[in-house]
């Protein structure tokens, strides 16, 4: 059955919610359009699809006055919510009061309502050079366990997020999406079968928007993790360009960086494009394509019931 699911997207003005937002649609290219990202007036609303499911992200402008609306039309606003997904800046710790006052408002009124939501927080702006960072580490951590302690009660998914990663974009979406289909575990389960098989490093499953439906990756070397994302970020560019270009063949792509050998295939199940990733080291390469029909065939079975 297609439904249609509500997204909320919020946090303090200035946390990112666009850019993620824009990011997610362009996946590449898209610098100069969040530099010219202006405040959000009210609310944006996203349209996108995923499996059977179309969402919509209500981007929720974050600014004092727009959030004093919200919470004084709570119902309005955050009624009949499926996924929230908050967005606190890392990068701006004079300002974690107020982002926690703010999703305190909006947590209070679905336990009013006594609405499960799932919840996904993000901790954004952790951008590729903040990663080892003491001080952003810490105060991660100490946001994570003040708001695990506070809301007990509450599915809360913790990620990090930039947009200087546009896998981490992808990631924070897919995650909160996968929550909807009890399916998901076991395609999940299914990809972690295969890549021990395959002895990959990565096994990755996309709509044909780029959303990844689930993905597995195996203990990655410190030495092949940069070749591994500039293959996976190779392969969301391709497959966003096959989608701009109206791209309806068959298609597969495979490439070798460094010591890692990349495939990307385009397949169609039932009326639906999904694209399979993988990366692997050179030398499994022969191994892997004996075995990637049984993985397809196991794959289309479990995808067929997610569609
Ligand atoms: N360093 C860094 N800057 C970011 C990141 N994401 C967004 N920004 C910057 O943060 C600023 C605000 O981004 P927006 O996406 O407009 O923020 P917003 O949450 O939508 O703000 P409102 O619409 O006012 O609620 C922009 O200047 C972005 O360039 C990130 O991951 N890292
Ligand atoms: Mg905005």
């Amino acid at each position: 059955m297609e439904t249609l699911l509500k997204i909320i997207v919020s946090g303090l003005d200035n946390a990112g919610k666009t850019s993620i937002l824009t990011a997610l649609d362009k996946k590449y290219d898209f610098e100069r359009d969040i530099v010219q990202l202006k405040p959000t007036i009210r609310v944006e609303y996203h349209k996108m699809n995923f499996l059977k499911n179309n969402t919509i992200f209500w981007d929720m402008g974050g600014q004092e006055t727009y959030r004093e609306i919200y919470v004084n039309y709570q119902d309005v606003y955050f009624d009949a919510t499926d996924l929230l997904i908050y967005v606190i800046d890392v990068q701006d710790p004079d300002r974690f009061d107020d982002s926690l006052e703010y999703l305190n408002a909006i947590l209070t009124f679905f336990s009013e309502s006594e609405m499960g939501v799932p919840i996904i927080i993000t901790f954004h702006k952790f951008d590729p050079e903040l990663k080892t960072d003491e001080e952003i580490l810490s105060n991660i951590e100490k946001l994570r366990e003040k708001i695990l302690n506070e809301y007990p009660d509450f599915n809360i998914l913790f990620q990090q997020s930039s947009i200087y990663d546009i896998i981490s974009i992808v990631q924070l979406v897919s995650y909160g999406l996968s929550v909807f289909d009890k399916k998901f575990f076991e395609l999940s389960e299914l990809l972690e079968y295969y890549l021990k098989i395959f002895n990959n490093q990565a096994l990755i499953v996309l709509d044909r928007n780029g959303i990844i439906v689930s993905e597995y990756y195996s203990d990655i070397e410190p030495d092949v993790y940069v070749e591994l994302l500039e293959s996976i970020k190779e392969h969301l560019f391709l497959l966003k360009r096959m989608e701009e270009e109206k791209y309806e063949g068959n298609f597969d792509f495979t490439s070798t960086e460094g010591k890692l050998f990349s495939y990307l295939l385009k397949t169609k199940i039932n009326n639906d494009i999904f694209f399979v990733s993988a990366v692997l080291k050179e030398e499994q390469k022969v191994k892997f394509f004996e075995r990637f029909p049984n993985f397809l065939d196991d794959l289309t079975k479990i995808i067929k019931q997610l569609i």
